[in-house]
Order: structure tokens, then sequence, then C-alpha cells
């Protein structure tokens, strides 16, 4: 038998809360339809591309009175992307929903990600294997993949896939590029009249899946604590030893919405924000210049220590450094299939084919880097054409840049302290920790929410659950047409419909809140030490959400 942890026998009994809507099964429920919908932008393309799912009303749910008998059905599930905190209590919330509105219904679990269902992959869950994995952080239950499902073959294979299952709905529990995919394959069905529904659950620590509909999507409440509680303990650890500058970057791989949220908890020295960097249009030398400043100040008053937190998708937000990614992506797949870049002995022969590609200015920037960022720019890019910025480390690029700056102070008399500094990464340790108490009940809501979609035979939405800073008997359950939240945006060369991402509002109430502080918390030593997440204990404790939730909902109630 499999031996637990302490911690793993207790929250296995963890019974996750519902929206009281919810609470009777999905067969006491009442569909109510909002008005008609739009997409964020782009509308005449998406509406084209989307000829049978656009347009459709966002949707809530309320108990109803009366009861409903549900046909059977069989459903499968795919985790997509990124591991967050959660994903097991959303497959568990459908199986219960499922179950609970007839015994007979069948939930399959495509095996690897969006692969899964191409190749035919797949368990069949029951209640001892659903049971084994309640409240467990990890998507290991099926296992994720980040396959982009778009092809005309992979749609076909995906319905022979469902076809000999017997499966008339699935659901894909991902993050903006996986809920694109999920509108993708939910249009193909209608077209192809297959019968077949699709629903999405917004999935992501990067918490830029949201919008007026989805205040969040699951996963950045736990990964945002976990790396709240490490900060801390860095900081208390700098505070004690007064010799280190800790550099750490914090997952994310566009938003800085993790790492702002981490920094509200902790209060560090210095905090980037990418949008901020990139609304300035400060280059990386006066980056540097800023966070030299505050290094050099602080050594005056004699504190040759502190933390700075860096968002992961930093490099890519920089105005210079931008535009050379986004044309070393356009280059990337000619250099791939190009014979002296793929032959090329060294990685210095590589450095000069590169250069001699790109346009005069993006050569300068790219030939400006040390050696090491320039060989992890030319690392794979991920399915969707992206560079991986979790590869990146651009934290030890600005410690170099510092220390040669600070050289250079210390030279003319200007600088006489002395740095030495860490570099930290806080991502991979996020992502599969236990649920925080609010994920476990919001990822279980959400997967519950998601088979009452299925029963209304919805197609093509996303499970939407909101009023989330209230208790959860008052969160309200529905759905959000998928192309609401589309439009058009360039990827590998060419414009393609994906979900917009939710990037870090400089005039909201989140980023003024670091705004308003942090002159003050560069100088003095502000931090704030919020230790383990907490599952036992005072509500107040317990389930407690992100200070990004409660001021941005605090705004939105305000505003209604
Ligand atoms: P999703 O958007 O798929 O949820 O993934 C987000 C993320 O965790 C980013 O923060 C990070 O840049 C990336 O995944 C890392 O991807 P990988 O797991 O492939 O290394």
């Amino acid at each position: 038998m499999t031996k637990l942890s302490p911690l793993q026998i207790e929250r296995l009994k963890y019974q996750p809360k519902l929206p009281s809507s919810l609470q009777n099964g999905v067969n006491s429920l009442e569909m109510v339809e909002g008005s008609a919908t739009e997409a964020v932008r782009d509308r005449e393309q998406i509406k084209n591309l989307f000829a049978n799912t656009y347009g459709k009303p966002t949707v809530t749910f309320k108990k109803s009175s009366s009861a409903s008998t549900s046909e059977v059905r069989n459903v499968g599930v795919i985790l997509s992307g990124g591991q967050a905190p959660g994903g097991h209590n959303v497959i568990a919330g459908l199986y219960d929903a499922l179950k609970n509105a007839n015994p007979a219904n069948k939930l399959y679990g495509f095996l690897g990600g969006p692969s899964g269902i191409i190749d035919g992959k797949y368990v069949e869950f029951d209640d001892e294997f659903i049971d084994a994995y309640r409240n467990t952080g990890g998507f290991d239950i099926i296992g994720s993949g980040r396959t982009k499902l778009e092809t005309e073959e992979q749609f076909e294979k995906s319905l022979a896939v469902c076809k000999k299952l017997n499966i008339s709905a699935v659901v894909i529990i991902g993050g903006d590029d996986s809920n694109t995919n999920a509108a993708l394959l939910a249009e193909w069905f209608v077209k192809h009249n297959t019968g077949i529904q699709v629903i999405g659950c917004p999935k992501t620590i990067d918490g830029d899946l949201k919008n007026e509909q989805i205040e969040i999507s699951f996963g950045f409440d736990t990964a945002t604590k976990t790396y709240a509680e490490l900060i801390g303990n860095i900081q208390r650890d700098a505070n004690s030893a007064k010799k280190y500058w800790h550099f750490i970057k914090i997952m994310g791989r566009s938003a800085s919405h993790v790492a702002l949220e981490a920094a509200l908890q902790t209060q560090p020295n210095i905090t980037l924000i990418s949008e901020e960097i990139q609304e300035k249009k400060m280059s990386l030398a006066s980056i540097i210049e800023y966070m030299t400043d505050i290094i050099v100040k602080r050594s005056d008053k004699g504190k040759n220590f502190g933390i700075a937190v860096i968002p992961e998708g930093l490099i890519e937000f920089i105005p210079e450094m931008g535009s050379m990614i986004s044309n070393l992506n356009d280059i990337m797949a000619s250099l791939e299939s190009d014979p002296d870049f793929v032959n090329a002995t060294t990685i210095r022969e590589k450095f000069e084919i590169v250069e001699n590609r790109l346009d005069d200015e993006n050569a300068k920037v790219y030939s400006s880097l040390p050696a090491l960022i320039k060989g992890q720019l030319l690392a794979d890019r991920d399915p969707h054409g992206n560079v991986q910025v979790s590869k990146i480390e651009t934290e030890k690029l600005l410690i170099e840049m510092i220390s040669s700056r600070l050289d250079e102070l210390k030279s003319q008399g200007d600088y006489i302290g002395k740095f030495s500094a860490q570099s930290h990464f806080f991502g991979y340790e996020g992502r599969c920790a236990f649920p925080s108490n609010f994920d476990a009940d919001y990822c279980y809501s959400l997967g519950y929410n998601a088979f009452a979609l299925i029963n209304f035979g919805l197609t093509g939405y996303l499970s939407s659950v909101r009023n989330l800073t209230q208790p959860a008997d008052q969160w309200i359950a529905g759905g959000i047409p998928l192309t609401m939240m589309m439009n058009m945006e360039k990827r590998h060369g060419e414009m393609k419909p994906v979900i917009q991402k939710a990037l870090v509002k400089l005039d909201g109430p989140v980023f003024k809140r670091l705004q308003d502080n942090r002159e003050d918390w560069a100088m003095n030593d502000r931090y704030l030490f919020p230790g383990a997440i907490q599952y036992f204990g005072p509500s107040s404790v317990c389930d407690i959400t992100t200070i990004t939730l409660q001021l941005e909902r605090s705004k939105e109630l305000a505003s209604v």
C-alpha cells in the first residue's frame, strides 16, 4: 500500500465547499441566460472563425425547487499545460457531479494532456481512483501536456476516440492557450454535427486568465502563498546574516501578477513589474540604474543586503529585448532547418549566424548579451511558439550587469559597499503544492459546475465561479462563452484567434498598493513573513484569498 504523509491523510478527509446553488446536485438547477456576448476585439474575424459558437449568452445557475432526471453521459477530461494546485479537485468535482446526476455516467481521463484524446490513451475513473487524489496537488492523476489541438487531423482523431468511448462531452482544464484549443475543438465538433460538447476550466498559476467574468484562474492562490512563504524565509535569512542581496525570479510566463502578489505578501526591497517597464519604455540599462541606485543607497546606510523580486517574463517586456525576441521567434523556424546553423560546431558560430539574420538594431541587442543568455534565448520554443522564459536566467543577467556597474561606481569613488548576490528561481516549487482551502474549494466547484454546463447542453463555454471573496456558499456558478474572451494575435508569425491574456493593470488597485509603498520598502526593512499555508484553524487564516483578489474585488464592488 502507498505510504501517505500525515498531512496527506488529513487532506484526503477535507470536504471542499460548494456554492449554495450547486449543493443539491446538478439535477436541481435552473439556468438563467444573460445577454448575447461579443469578442473582446477583432469581432468580425472571431465571428467568422467561430461561426457556430460565437455570440452565445453568459449563463448563471440557480437552485431549482423541482428535480429533473438526467440522461446517461460519458465525459472525457484533459489536464493541459503547466501544473497548478487544485487540478485534481476539478476532476473530483466533475466526477461527483456526474455520478450525482446519474450513477451510470462515466468519466474518462485522457493521459498526458491533449495528446491523450488524439492518441486514445485514457483511464476510466471510479470512486477508489478519485478518492486517492482528493485535495492533493499535482496533475499526476492523469498527467498533463502542451500539445496544441488545432489541426483537422487532430480533431478527426479526437472524434474517433470520443465515438469509441461514447463520449458526449470533453472538459479541458487549462490556461489561455489550452482554452483557445477548447474553443477550436468546440467549434469543430458543432460544425461537423458530432453532438460532442466542450467545456473549459480556468487554470494557471500565472493568474492571467481573468476578466470581468473570471475573477481568477485556479492555482494562483496556492502558488503565490507558497512563493511568499519562501521569500519570507529568505528575507529572514538576509536580515539575519546581512551579507547577501537575493535576486528572486518568480514564475509567471508573461504577466507579473504572481510576482506582484508575492511582493505584496512579503514587502521586499525591490519588485520589478514587467508591465510598468514596458509602459515606461525602460531599457535594460535604465533597469540596472534603478536597481543599482537602491543598492548603493542601502549600502550608504550600512545595509549591504536586500531582496529583489523579478517576474519571470521580464525580458520580453523590456522594449529592446521584446523587439529582439520577437524578431528571433520569427527567424527560429528557418534557423532550425538551416544546415549552417544546425551543423555549427561551436555555440559562437551559432551566435554569429543569428546576429547576421536579425535586423540591425536587434542584432546589436543580441550581441550585447552575456553568452549564457544568448544561448538560453536559442532554446526550443514551446508548442505555441513562445520563448520558454522559465529557462532564461534573467536574475543572473541582472546580477552580472549590476556587479559591473557597481565596479564602475567603485572605481569612480561613488560606492564603497560590498555586493554579494544569490540568485533563486521559484516556479516549480509552487505549482504542485497541496491546494490551499481556497483552491481546494474553488477547483472542486469549477469541476462540479463544468458538469452542470454539460447537463444543460452547452458547448464552447468556460466554467465560471464568481464572488470569490465571499464565503463559498455565496459564490455564483455559471458559464462564459469562450469566444467572448478572444482576439487575434500573432503566433509563429501568423495571426491566430487566442484568448486575451490579462496583464497587470497599472491603473489598478493592486499595482497602486506596491507603488504607494515601494520607496519605503526599498530603504526600510518592512519584510513580512507569511509562513506556510495553513489548512486547519480559524477561517480568517485558512480561507483567506490573495491580496490581488481582495483589492480587485473591492474596487469592482465599490463601482457597482
Ligand atoms: P500554464 O500557462 O500552462 O498554466 O503554465 C504556466 C507556467 O507555469 C509558467 O508560469 C511558466 O513559464 C511555464 O508554465 C513553464 O512551463 P513548463 O512547465 O513547460 O516548464
